[in-house]
């Protein structure tokens, strides 16, 4: 495949118009590296179609010039999915943000791509549904990019991920095929669930254009605490605790005294409780009468008073979340960070942790490791500062030391390019073999997102 020959720019415009064809670096810089400033290049163009019929002409012109296309929807993802590698042509599903009307009788609705998940929210405040997925990047992250990379966030353990939500898909192949599947229909076994395959696959597979999706009751009485614990043997037994005990349970985080030091530093906030812990728990309940009742009874033998702290209106449940979700703002204000995002059986969460930091020590003496993430999943972000952006020591200890405690690699911010090489770390032979088989048999000419997800064949 080569890079955009200017036929090729002129053909666009034809199809997008000359003011959605971004040409002069000043204007495509914004699309050409991810959040974490660790991943990107220079795109050829930036392509921003206004809807699926565009994105399909932009498609075929880019796949009969051999030009590889970068399908990006807000740019907030942290593996390099979304951003060119050198050359690409990004198209980007930004204007497809169409929030359709909220189907009462079936608890869904029909989103464009291109929609972000802060936007979907507000088009629901009042509608009496919610979406059962949410995490800290809502007002950048699309419904589209949250889709391809089958994105997860705090309620996974109450709702499930972005694939527990997509009740149906439309998506344009490089074959220039739609696939459209978006009556909503709760069950429909006719033949392979193409949609399905396509969620999660970065890119790789087709471009997503828009998205029936599911939607969930929402639960008027919400009610967050935040718990100093001693350790993470602590923090797991009252999860275990929450989990038998409170049905209400709608999200479990997990936190360090280190990276909260940086959120307070960060932020100028107050120290949470009376005194410092070594670990935070920040638990949330939400339920149609208030759980305030469920979350005490919870709580109670395991917590004591004066080691929590718990909030009812939603300004301090707010107050509470802050400290957690600034956890990544206050670390990239740090340098540019190594952030794993692994998933351990909860049974292997503490065993890994009593490794980590010696493990990524031996591989980098200058890292410093802080850890966070979504307790209830056994997912913890493992963010490594000090090590330079190309130095992938520490990242690769890491992984391997959760392939020992028999982890995945990737819990929900997908492959991209930061995780391709180390694929094998917790996918078999056989079954990357069979992922490169869908790819070319979906992709022939390679022109969807290429070094992306799949391990460079060398
Ligand atoms: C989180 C969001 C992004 C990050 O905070 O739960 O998944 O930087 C992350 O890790
Ligand atoms: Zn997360």
């Amino acid at each position: 495949v080569d890079s955009a020959p200017p036929r090729l720019a002129q053909e666009l415009a034809g199809v997008v118009g000359a003011a959605h064809v971004l040409a002069d670096p000043e204007l495509t810089a914004g699309y050409e590296t991810d959040l974490t400033g660790r991943f990107g290049g220079p795109a050829s163009l930036v392509v921003r179609p206004g809807g699926a019929a565009e994105v399909a002409a932009v498609l075929a012109a880019c796949v009969a010039a051999r030009v590889p296309v970068v399908p990006q929807g807000g740019n907030s993802g942290l593996v390099g999915g979304g951003v060119p590698t050198g050359g690409e042509v990004v198209l980007s599903l930004a204007r497809l943000d169409s929030l359709g009307p909220v189907d009462t009788a079936a608890g869904q609705l029909t989103v464009g791509a291109g929609a972000t998940l802060g936007a979907l929210q507000r088009h629901l405040s009042g509608s009496g549904w919610a979406f059962g997925v949410d995490h800290g990047g809502r007002e950048v992250a699309t419904l589209g990019g949250m889709a391809a990379t089958n994105a997860g966030g705090a309620n996974v353990l109450r709702h499930g991920s972005m694939r527990a939500q997509v009740a149906g898909m439309e998506a344009v192949l490089a074959s220039s095929d739609v696939i459209r599947r978006m009556s909503g229909a709760i069950k429909d076994n006719a033949g392979l669930d193409l949609p399905g395959l396509l969620v999660g696959s970065e890119g790789t597979l087709g471009i997503i254009t828009a998205l029936r999706l599911r939607l969930v009751p929402a639960l008027p009485a919400t009610v967050t605490a935040l718990a100093g614990v001693e350790d993470v043997r602590a923090a797991l037994a009252l999860l275990d605790q929450l989990r038998r005990a409170a049905p209400s349970l709608h999200a479990v985080e997990l936190f360090h005294r280190d990276g909260l030091e940086l959120v307070i530093r960060r932020r100028r906030l107050p120290d949470p409780l009376p005194r410092p812990f070594p670990v935070y728990v920040l638990i949330e309940c939400a339920a149609r009468q208030d759980p305030l009742d469920e979350l005490a009874g919870a709580l109670g033998g395991v917590v004591s008073e004066d080691d929590v702290v718990v909030a009812a209106d939603t300004a301090s449940r707010r107050a509470l979340w802050e400290y957690r979700e600034a956890h990544n703002e206050a670390i990239n204000a740090e340098g540019i960070p190594h952030k794993l995002d692994v998933c351990l059986p909860l049974g292997e969460l503490a065993p890994f942790l009593d490794e980590l930091h010696a493990r990524v020590r031996e591989a980098a003496p200058v890292a410093r490791t802080i850890v966070y993430g979504h307790l209830g999943d056994g997912n913890l972000h493992v963010n490594v500062l000090g090590p330079a952006p190309g130095d992938d020591a520490a990242d690769e200890a890491v992984l391997r030391l959760t392939a020992e405690h028999g982890g995945s690699i990737s819990a929900e911010h997908g492959i991209g390019v930061a995780k391709a090489r180390w694929l094998h770390l917790s996918r078999g032979p056989g079954e990357i073999a069979v992922m490169a088989a869908i790819k070319r048999a979906l992709d022939p000419a390679g022109v969807l997102n290429p070094g992306k997800l799949l391990p460079p064949t060398d």
